[in-house]
């Protein structure tokens, strides 16, 4: 039997925050040699928001790159940005015309994201749980390891699977597989550094509520010495009633490697204000490797078009197979 399947991606919506770098991406690099996986710049849901037409191809190169340094290997996986498989789109159609309106409107993401966008909130964020399980089901997928934000949008997904199967095949030949989410303990909700109840996010209207990935140190240091606190002394995991406190000690914890117990032993009599630089420094150096390594990719272009040229080869074969196995359950005639 072949290695069980991975997919994932992010959006490029601009830059990629230590949430993203925690929840999501560090997981598929520390599971990537078991698997084979898939991990696409999801440039297509970055339009269901205002997006900037000037940015989006910049942002898209961007992320790809990001993937890379933060060690995204190409022995064990392929790169690939979703507007270059058209399969995504249509597969999102033939879904559409299986899926309930009230699924989707039941989605807390679309609620949210509605409820900041206003009056014209476009069709395509309602749709978005569509795209998504279309992106994750074309690839036949096992495995799709997310931040915790994204449970709900995976549950969907595999309502629309068993819908499809139970409406188009046969009950001993299912045409799309059931995805099963990867979503690991630690990391998979970094909390906003200004509000240690909400989650750390792009669309957060303050730049100082996230750590960014190529951050420069005097940015990160500036940040940490102004993230929210609280006046007790003494930093404690676990504790409702001090979210900073657990969500700065988490943050601690990952970037530099520790154990849990071993970062609570040494941080419970510490105020913040030892606490504070140790975490600054221990981000600054966690993070330096992936932006050189940031740079390097992004200062070879030809490189970066080569793997994702790949990438699309790629996974647009695997996709073709998938959408075509679809239509024919469908009934459409197929000229091949
Ligand atoms: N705060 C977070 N903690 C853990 N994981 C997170 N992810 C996002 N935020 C956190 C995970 O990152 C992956 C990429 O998701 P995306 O590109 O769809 O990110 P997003 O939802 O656009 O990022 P934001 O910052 O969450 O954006 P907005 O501001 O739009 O809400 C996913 O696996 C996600 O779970």
């Amino acid at each position: 039997m072949g290695r069980q399947r991975i997919f994932s991606g992010v959006q490029p919506t601009g830059n990629l925050h230590l949430g993203n770098y925690l929840g999501a991406i560090r997981n598929w690099v520390e599971i990537q040699s078991q698997f084979d996986n898939l991990f696409c710049v999801v440039d297509l849901h970055a339009i269901t928001v205002p997006h900037k037409p000037e940015t989006l191809a910049n942002d898209t190169e961007a992320i790809a790159a990001l993937y890379l340094a933060c060690g995204i290997d190409l022995n064990y996986s392929t790169i690939f940005v979703q507007s270059h498989v058209c399969a995504h789109c249509e597969l999102t159609w033939l879904l559409n015309c299986i899926t309930p309106l009230n699924w989707l409107q039941d989605m807390i993401q679309f609620k949210e994201k509605a409820l900041k966008q206003g009056e014209n909130v476009g069709v395509g964020l309602l749709d978005y749980p569509v795209l998504m399980a279309s992106d994750i089901l074309l690839y036949q997928t096992d495995k799709v390891p997310v931040g915790e934000d994204q449970k709900q949008h995976l549950e969907l997904t595999r309502d629309i699977v068993n819908r499809f199967n139970h409406q188009f095949a046969k009950p001993d030949q299912p045409v799309l597989k059931l995805p099963e989410p990867l979503i690991r303990k630690e990391g998979a909700r970094v909390m906003s550094l200004t509000d240690g109840t909400k989650k750390m996010s792009k669309s957060d209207p303050s730049e100082l509520s996230r750590i960014n990935l190529l951050d420069s140190p005097d940015e990160i240091a500036k940040k940490i010495k102004r993230c929210k606190t609280d006046p007790i002394r003494g930093l404690e995991f676990d504790n409702s009633e001090r979210p900073e406190s657990n969500n700065l000690l988490t943050l601690y914890m990952l970037l530099s490697g520790k154990t849990k117990e071993e970062v609570a032993a040494e941080c419970q009599d510490m105020g913040w204000g030892q606490f504070k630089p140790l975490l600054t420094q221990t981000m600054i150096e966690a993070l330096k490797p992936i932006q050189e390594k940031y740079q390097e990719v992004m200062n070879d272009k030809a490189y970066l078009e080569s793997v994702l040229r790949h990438g699309k080869h790629k996974a647009e074969a695997i996709a073709n197979q998938t959408l075509n196995q679809v239509k024919a359950a469908m009934g459409y005639s197929l000229l091949i």
